[in-house]
């Protein structure tokens, strides 16, 4: 029955997106049909591969954007950075990449930028409508070339939430060439504060707020993600089994 079902689906969805050729192939449709791909293969098929978060006008702006996990990273490296005004933090590109990149925080203003109003959604049940300013991490990814093998890309946040496991999160490509997927230091007009994630952070529109890695100092460009963190993709995902397509 569920089998018939999702054959439905897939007839259907094919014939949507054109993807039939894809999906008739056999290994292709195992994996899309594991227990933890299916949701994610139903919705960006049932959707257009690009549709956008929804945006919001600015008198919807939440007049407080609550800050939630770590507020401030308090680490030795952290407090260097941060009395330096962040000038002395640089974003490093790194992994599956041509060219391997160190970003000052005043490059990256000078580069073309988004802005957004967008809800931030967490699973403990809060939501906050924010206006994002960043660089589209499109823009950052081409300018590193992604090479071939490049899978997923891995945010490595400065908080560590003891015992060495620092925060960190990973999207697929997909999500990474999203046209809202952009890497923001500005919301609500101001530079990004410390409890929001100064100096930078990703915001990735169409997933849960704990996608929404803070405090940026690494990206890298990895073919699997089972080598990081314990292997699930995510600080959250490793430590309390959340999904790590939180997709909304
Ligand atoms: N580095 C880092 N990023 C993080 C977290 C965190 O604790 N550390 N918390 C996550 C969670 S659960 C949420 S809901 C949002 C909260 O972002 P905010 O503090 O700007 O509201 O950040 C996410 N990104
Ligand atoms: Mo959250």
């Amino acid at each position: 029955m569920i089998i018939a079902r999702r054959a439905l689906l897939l007839g259907a969805t094919a014939a949507l997106t054109g993807c039939d050729r894809l999906a008739r192939n056999e290994t292709v449709r195992n994996a899309l049909f594991s227990a933890e791909n299916f949701h994610k293969w139903a919705q960006r098929s049932l959707m257009a591969r690009d549709a956008l978060a929804q945006e919001f006008r600015p008198d919807q702006i939440s007049p407080v954007f609550r800050a939630n996990g770590t507020a401030n990273p308090n680490t030795p490296d952290y407090k260097a950075i941060w009395r330096t005004g962040f000038t002395d933090w640089r974003l490093r590109v790194v992994g599956k990449v041509s060219r391997p990149l160190s970003l000052s925080l005043s490059h990256l203003r000078t580069l073309p930028h988004r802005e957004q109003i967008t809800r931030h959604d967490c699973v403990e049940g809060w939501s906050a409508i924010g206006k994002w300013r960043g660089v589209p991490l499109r823009t950052i990814l081409d300018a590193a070339g992604l090479r071939q093998d490049a899978r997923y890309i891995v945010f490595h946040c400065a908080d560590d939430l003891g015992g060495g496991r620092p925060y960190y999160e990973s999207i697929d490509l997909n999500d990474a060439f999203h046209p809202q997927t952009i890497l923001a230091f500005a919301l609500n007009d101001q530079p990004l504060s410390v409890a929001n994630g100064a100096p930078l952070r990703l915001r990735v529109e169409r997933q849960l707020g704990y996608k929404q890695a803070k405090y940026l100092m690494r990206i890298e460009a990895v073919e699997s993600i089972a080598q990081i963190g314990r292997g699930k993709g995510g600080f959250w995902e490793d430590y309390a089994g959340y999904d790590w397509y939180a997709g909304i």
